[in-house]
């Protein structure tokens, strides 16, 4: 049996909410049910959705208790509910495909499992305050997540009003990042805001990414136009306060929408190495130092963890610690090396299938 696109998939609703013809080509097979985007996280499998006659609560299916948890719909994820409900609330039966998903890995030291942050994105604008000494690698790690979900990254330096130097300091950060635009933007002064805006047509969905503390929140009002978003003051050190604690999906009055996410107090492993030299830093010096670069401190000659660890200067816990999250780590970066070949080999099987069951006239 073959469906035509059902006709209220041309709401225009849907199309502000960045549904397209994709979309409405994977929904073919169930006509009946309703399209839904899911704009907030919720307890219990409860989540906030967007739908052609606004907001409602939608409840998951069973069976995602069951998936990996990257699998299951998240704040962005096109959903669609069924015409069953239970207590009242419609269930959220089948994930839409997604595109410009962006997966945080776990972090290294716990036993929590990779996460969604944002789902169907267009734009990743990474948040960075300027009144905080700059730092690079930190910045890379985000720009390397971001273009690893195949999304457009944007620096949005953040607070230019604290910094006097909020021009050499942009100058820094584009030297250090080509190829990707650098806006300076202060929510006090204005600055910056209309090149923010340029990212956000209707339909289009842009997410706020960067450490707690950055402005993400902040500049997410200013784009509303209303203090919607609940906003905190940073502490003396520097640091944010994790304000937000839940992502949220916004409708822009302008059209497009924008995603705001908290604050990541771990990084996970796409931070891990930055992390693991900071808290290791002697250890990571002293492997530097071993006579083979690939020395697993182990029966090597020349190892300079051992030598240490024999002469005295490096205890025998620190060196367990260390090597505790080393292998902990290095456990991680091949799950994900598979997990990406996977997500890959599922893409081309889509493509391929696509380009059979639609081969091109000229073909
Ligand atoms: N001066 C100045 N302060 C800003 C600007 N943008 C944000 N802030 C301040 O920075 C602090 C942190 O802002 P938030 O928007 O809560 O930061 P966040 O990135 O959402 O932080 P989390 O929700 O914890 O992840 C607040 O006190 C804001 O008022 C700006 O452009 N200029
Ligand atoms: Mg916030
Ligand atoms: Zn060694």
């Amino acid at each position: 049996v073959r469906h035509d696109r059902p006709v209220h998939h041309d709401h225009p609703v849907l199309r502000e909410l960045g549904w397209d013809d994709l979309l409405s080509a994977a929904a073919a097979e169930h006509p009946t049910a309703t399209p839904a985007r899911v704009s907030r996280g919720g307890r219990d499998g409860l989540l906030t959705v967007e739908t052609v006659d606004g907001a409602r609560l939608a409840r998951l299916a069973a069976r995602f208790r069951r998936v990996d948890p990257t699998d299951v719909p998240a704040v962005g994820d096109w959903v669609l509910i069924g015409d069953e409900t239970v207590d009242g609330i419609g269930v959220m039966d089948v994930l839409l495909p997604r595109r410009g998903t962006i997966i945080r890995q776990a972090p290294a030291d716990r036993g929590v499992d990779a996460q969604v942050l944002a789902a169907n994105v267009d734009v990743a604008f990474v948040v960075v305050p300027l009144d905080l000494p700059a730092n690079q690698r930190r910045l890379d790690r985000w720009l390397a997540l971001v273009w690893s979900a195949g999304v457009t990254p944007v620096v949005v330096l953040s607070k230019a009003d604290e910094q006097p130097e909020a021009a050499a300091a942009a100058i820094d950060v584009e030297a250090g990042t080509i190829g990707v635009e650098v806006i300076v933007c202060s929510v006090v002064s204005g600055e910056g805001l209309d090149a923010v805006r340029a990212h956000l047509a209707p339909g289009r969905t842009a997410v706020l990414l960067g450490a707690s503390g950055a402005g993400k929140s902040t500049l997410a009002n200013a784009l509303l136009g209303t203090e919607t978003l609940a906003t905190g003051a940073v502490r003396e050190d520097g640091r944010g306060r994790h304000t937000t604690t839940n992502r949220e999906l916004l409708r822009l009055p302008g059209g497009g929408l924008v995603l705001d996410t908290p604050g990541l107090r771990e990084l996970g492993l796409w931070d891990a190495d930055e992390g693991l030299a900071e808290t290791f830093g002697d250890v990571e010096e002293l492997a530097a130092a071993c006579r083979f670069a690939d020395c697993a401190h182990a029966t090597e000659p020349g190892c300079a963890v051992r030598a240490a660890l024999e002469d005295g200067s490096l205890t025998a816990e620190r060196h367990e610690s260390w090597d505790k999250l080393r292998r902990e780590q290095a456990h991680l970066a091949r799950k994900q090396d598979l997990r990406l070949r996977q997500a890959q080999q599922r893409t081309w099987k889509t493509i391929h299938k696509a380009m059979r069951d639609h081969p091109s006239k000229d073909r």
